[in-house]
């Protein structure tokens, strides 16, 4: 990308360009914030309406899934969360962590950069990691009381600044697009905007046309050689990707020929000839 740098989330413009949208319903902006997660929880316990969408410039404790850290520095990325009350079961859950990946996905594209999408929650790009998504919910029994869907997207980040240590390289849209300018408050605007039709598909018609959506987009899920690890061990297996089953887990073919369901898999990654 050429010409302009970080630019900084503009609260007003993201009003002005949610006129007149069923979604997002509410819209909070805050300059610093621990976790976005932690303002729409507080808010979801507070009674909030599905549809809350929580925006910050900057998160002091950003953090992804099973404790890890997401690194959120001023104006550098996105960081906004969405609190939505989905009509589901607890286990349908995890098919709006992937209707948020392909909402990612599109917005992405549209603002001029080729990516991809690796199960479960991450999209990448020239095999490092551009943004992410981290679902937490809560629960009673067999209903669901609210879903937190948050998301973040690296934009301005040069390499030097994303520390040392993350589990596989990071990128930044700016490292990437084709268009002369990125504007965080649009990208926040056309994000959001891809969310809100990706969760009233999920709601109206149910996963089956995410999964199909989800694997478009996803060159890795299908055919692939891929290394998986389950969280609770330390052991890669390696095999083919076969698609996605029926609760959004990620079919894999091992070498000694057996298939597991990567539903307890923390990490799928292509394999390079190099290996990881
Ligand atoms: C994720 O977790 O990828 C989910 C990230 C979700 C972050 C958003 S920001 C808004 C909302 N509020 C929050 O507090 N969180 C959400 P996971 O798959 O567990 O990946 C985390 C791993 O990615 C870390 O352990 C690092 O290795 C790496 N990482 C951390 N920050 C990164 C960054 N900015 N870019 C690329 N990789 C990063």
């Amino acid at each position: 990308m050429s010409g302009s740098g970080p630019a900084k989330i503009v609260p007003i413009r993201l009003c002005a360009g949610f006129e007149g949208q069923r979604f997002p319903r509410r819209v909070v902006f805050y300059p610093i914030v621990t976790s976005t997660q932690d303002i729409a929880r507080n808010l979801a316990d507070s009674g909030a309406e599905s549809g809350l969408l929580v925006v910050a410039g900057c998160q002091t404790e950003g953090r992804g899934r099973f404790g890890r850290s997401w690194h959120s520095p001023q104006d550098l990325g996105l960081y906004l969360s969405v609190l939505l009350r989905p009509r589901c079961r607890p286990r349908e859950l995890v098919w709006w962590t992937l209707g948020a990946a392909v909402a990612m996905w599109d917005t992405c594209r549209r603002h001029g950069a080729s990516v991809e999408l690796k199960w479960p929650n991450d999209l990448v790009a020239r095999g490092a990691k551009l943004g992410g998504v981290l679902a937490e919910s809560r629960s009673a029994g067999e209903s669901v009381e609210y879903l937190i869907v948050g998301i973040g997207l690296n934009l301005y980040h040069h390499p030097r600044d994303f520390p040392t240590g993350f589990d596989m390289p990071a990128i930044s849209l700016s490292e990437i697009t084709t268009s002369p300018t990125l504007d965080s408050s649009q990208i926040a605007i056309d994000l959001a905007c891809e969310l809100g039709r990706r969760f009233e598909e999920l709601d109206r018609s149910g996963p089956c046309g995410i999964g199909q959506a989800w694997e478009a987009r996803s060159p890795s899920s299908r055919g692939q050689r891929v290394r998986v690890r389950s969280t609770d061990s330390e052991s890669w297996l390696e095999g083919l990707s076969d698609g996605l089953d029926d609760e959004a887990g990620l079919r894999v073919r091992l070498d000694c020929g057996r298939t597991i369901e990567t539903r307890l898999v923390d990490t799928v990654r292509p394999v390079v000839a190099a290996g990881i």
